[in-house]
């Protein structure tokens, strides 16, 4: 070999910081392309992510090859979104080469922050959901578990928001413009997913009814794939994602006839698949191209789980015990359709057969309650453009409405509930009954989620199989979301109780008995003051406000949405506006209102909200009557990146949805492990975060979910009595609708108020209020003593060691997807 190559190839490996800073120089010029006095910091970011992609190729390959070679049983989980954010301190962190890569950077004369920050926010999801799926992801690899992450490789992320004149507008995420260092493009793994056509039926080989889908337009999916990097960087799993391309013999008939304009309008047409992800926040979109992205990236997954598969099988007998498939949500649910069709009508099962392999290796995880988030596709359109799966869901649903025990009692009120569709006006396919009955588990992820999901949405299901629905609370990840987010407090805690944590959060309990040492104490205030820091610092550049760093940082980021009442804390920012102003001789505890989140385009009252936020701040920041005692910052663009820097820096964590709303919430679990104390309803995985901090270590309040539905139920909820009895709230709202805050258009807020009176106020924000401002006096009171506030801070960090994502997918591990950790052999010479 030449001599050259091969020190290249040690190179590549190494990780001490002259071979890192060999191999960027050799990077820069050889693969960017760039001599180092005219590189970017973009230029140097690929560069740098290059280098560090060599040094995980080998043991990903070590991993992938343990997996095939010890026929391990795989976990796939299917998800039409991935919010993984940026890789770079990610992919360090996990090989432990931080340290190593900033002197090498150093040495170069370059700054790692720039480097970082020239990476751009992977933001394949919309929130929660999306995210979940990225901490999973890391568990699973950061554990040993063979899992594979499955979904659609967006060339458009979710949008970047920004303010135009208080206004959300909406701009497209250009994340993959300067390309992608971190994936691998795979031409050759390439699979056929079609629609539209028609459904043949023809006699096979043993005389038997057999069916074939004919005269379909192709769409071809092909893979990319990124190395995922287990903690410790001893497994490398992979996440494939898949993109649309055009088949090349749907273009040649155009071509030939010389209609080239035609030929490339289809290929842009096909191509549009993987354009862009769905803003949506949990509402339905009834849009054939969302149906469409849903069956391509759920085929091409099968097809590729199917072909793994065959390499060391012959009969598909053993498919549940090679292959759990989780769904994230209804949206890959077509899947267990297209498992069907791909067993019966491709490999000849015996229909009964085949229902048991699916059945045996799907799950389903449900994310929310929201109606309106239940997805239905109408009958006609799935009839349309998946012809046989509409045949197949027929099917399934014949079978089992006839097997039930309402089909036995005559009730046919419970068939229909039952029923895959629902035949309620315009006839539709329920995607939720169809994950459910395609799956030998289903779950909720909080406990009181599961709860409600038995009681309500899946309670006939429930009945009909009692064993099927199973908790998991959502976890996060502390490699992301402690060890990298918050450098301060991890060095801090990894000096005091070892870094064992990091690996096994339930080691962080260590630091309880630290909550009573004045010294620890202080360290942990210093650490929470470097990060408000930084946050001001973050906050005078995106808003040009300037915060007090002193005051307390009270933190509400997530999606805008009504049911998550934003509008509850706007409430409280004027009430507490009008009291500063009304008594200046007090001395107030500063407060600094920190939101952040976006609002799916078509949601007007959540893109009201936001101007409303914005217009608020507007009057508050500069009323000098307040002394700079309130400020209120509604930060652009939130995304993962930015939720690094804002919740290290919460004192005050704001999960305040109308309770029986949020099935979880993972951002209350991020917040309380940076030692934020939570306010919030007992709401989701807030319910048991109370149960791990203490109920002396969190302010609740408000109406709980069974008072929240009895309310409802009644029907006697007046929303003008409690507004007429409560003069803060009276004022706070009056100020609102007279224009106060949007003196150029006082009519603008008309929507927010109506719904709030007239309109019946849905999510109880009225009635929670009184209860709320009492938790906010509570926790303003409680700040005034800085001793028992930290206390209370670190009993929170030190009580999430169950929170950890690696709890949570150690459950589905072991109770739904029965899979283990697989030890792969990294037989070379060192790190390789
Ligand atoms: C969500 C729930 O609303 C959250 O409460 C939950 O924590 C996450 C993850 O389980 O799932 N369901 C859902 O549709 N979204 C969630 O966040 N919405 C988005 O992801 C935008």
């Amino acid at each position: 070999m030449d001599a050259r190559f091969k020190s290249r190839d040690i190179e590549r490996r190494s990780l001490d910081v002259d071979g890192l800073k060999r191999s960027f120089l050799e990077w820069l010029v050889y693969s960017v392309g760039k001599d180092a006095r005219a590189a970017t910091r973009r230029d140097w970011f690929h560069t740098v992510a290059l280098a560090v992609r060599d040094r995980v190729v080998d043991r990903w390959m070590d991993t992938t090859r343990s997996y095939y070679q010890e026929d391990a049983k795989r976990v796939y989980y299917l998800s039409l979104e991935f919010l993984i954010g940026r890789l770079l301190t990610n992919s360090l962190s996990n090989l432990g080469i931080v340290d190593e890569c900033r002197q090498a950077l150093d040495r170069l004369g370059l700054s790692m922050e720039d480097v970082v920050d020239a990476e751009p926010d992977a933001a394949l999801g919309n929130g929660g959901l999306g995210r979940l799926a990225a901490c999973f992801l890391d568990s699973m690899a950061s554990q040993g578990l063979p899992g594979y992450g499955y979904g659609i490789r967006y060339e458009f992320g979710l949008f970047e928001q920004r303010f135009e004149n208080g206004w959300q507008v909406e701009y497209p995420e250009q994340w993959l413009q300067f390309g992608n260092p971190w994936e691998f493009a795979r031409p050759e793994v390439l699979y056929p997913v079609q629609f539209y056509g028609r459904v043949e039926e023809f006699r096979d080989s043993v005389g038997e009814r057999a069916y074939r889908w004919v005269d379909a337009d192709r769409v071809l999916a092909m893979a990319y794939d990124t190395p995922v990097v287990g903690y410790g960087g001893e497994t490398i799993n992979t996440l494939r994602l898949w993109s649309a391309r055009a088949t090349r013999d749907f273009n040649f008939g155009h071509f030939n006839d010389g209609a080239y304009m035609k030929a490339v309008e289809q290929k842009i047409l096909s191509e549009n698949l993987s354009r862009v992800l769905y803003p949506n926040d949990a509402t339905e979109t009834g849009k054939e191209l969302r149906l469409k992205q849903e069956y391509f990236f759920t085929s091409a997954s099968l097809q590729d789980i199917l072909r793994r598969y065959l390499q060391h099988h012959t009969t598909f007998d053993n498919l549940p015990n090679k292959a759990a498939i989780q769904l994230n949500d209804t949206h890959p649910a077509i899947g267990i359709a297209e498992l069907m069709r791909l067993l019966v009508d491709q490999h000849a099962l015996r229909w009964d057969n085949a229902w048991e392999i699916t059945r045996a290796t799907f799950a389903y995880t449900n994310h929310t309650l929201l109606p309106e988030a239940l997805e239905a596709w109408p009958v006609r359109m799935i009839e349309r453009v998946l012809p046989r799966h509409m045949q197949i869901i027929y099917e399934i649903n014949a079978k089992f409405l006839n097997r039930t025990k309402a089909k036995a009692a005559g009730d046919n009120a419970r068939l229909s509930r039952l029923s895959l569709i629902d035949e309620r006006g315009e006839r539709r396919v329920r995607m939720g009954n169809l994950a459910f009955l395609g799956s030998h588990k289903v779950n909720g992820v909080s406990a009181l989620h599961t709860d409600l999901m038995k009681q309500t949405v899946f309670a006939d299901f429930h009945e009909e199989f009692p064993d099927r629905i199973n908790n998991k609370t959502n976890g996060i990840t502390p490699r992301r979301w402690l060890k990298q987010a918050n450098p301060a407090l991890s060095e801090l805690i990894t000096t005091r109780i070892g870094e064992g944590w990091i690996s096994d959060l339930s080691q962080i309990a260590a630091l309880r008995e630290k909550a009573d040492d004045v010294v620890f104490r202080e360290e942990f205030r210093r650490a929470k003051r470097k990060n408000k820091k930084r946050l001001a610092a973050y906050i005078a550049r995106q808003t040009g406000e300037e915060v007090l760093v002193d005051s307390i940082f009270d933190v509400q980021v997530k999606r805008m949405h009504e049911y998550k009442r934003q509008l509850l804390n706007v409430l409280h920012t004027i009430a507490l506006y009008n009291e500063m102003r009304d008594n200046p001789t007090v001395s107030w505890v500063p407060v600094t209102k920190v939101f952040a989140g976006k609002a799916a385009p078509s949601y007007h009252m959540a893109k009201l909200i936001i101007k409303l936020i914005n217009d608020v701040a507007k009057v508050v920041n500069h009323d000098p009557s307040v002394h700079d005692n309130l400020k209120v910052v509604l930060l652009p663009n939130y995304n993962v990146t930015a939720a690094e820097i804002i919740i290290p820096a919460a004192d005050l964590s704001e999960q305040i949805s109308t309770a029986g709303m949020e099935a979880s919430g993972t951002g209350n679990m991020k917040l309380a492990l940076n030692g934020a104390l939570t306010i919030g309803t007992l709401d989701g995985a807030n319910v048991e975060i109370r149960e791990h901090v203490g109920p002396d270590n969190i302010f609740i309040f408000g109406m709980t979910a069974d008072e929240v539905n009895d309310l409802r139920a009644s029907g006697g909820f007046n929303p003008r009595e409690v507004i007429a009895s409560n003069p803060s709230l009276k004022r706070a709202l009056d100020m609102i609708s007279t224009g106060a805050f949007s003196p150029d258009d006082r009519n603008r807020y008309h929507p927010i108020v109506q719904a709030l009176t007239d309109g019946g106020d849905h999510f109880l924000v009225t009635a929670d209020f009184a209860d709320y401002c009492r938790a906010q006096e509570a926790a303003m009171q409680l700040y005034r003593d800085p001793e028992e506030w930290t206390r209370k801070a670190i009993l929170n960090t030190a009580s999430m060691g169950w929170f950890s994502s690696d709890r949570t997918v150690n459950e589905y591990a072991e109770e739904v997807w029965d899979v283990h950790p697989v030890k792969p052999s990294h037989d070379g010479e060192g790190f390789r």
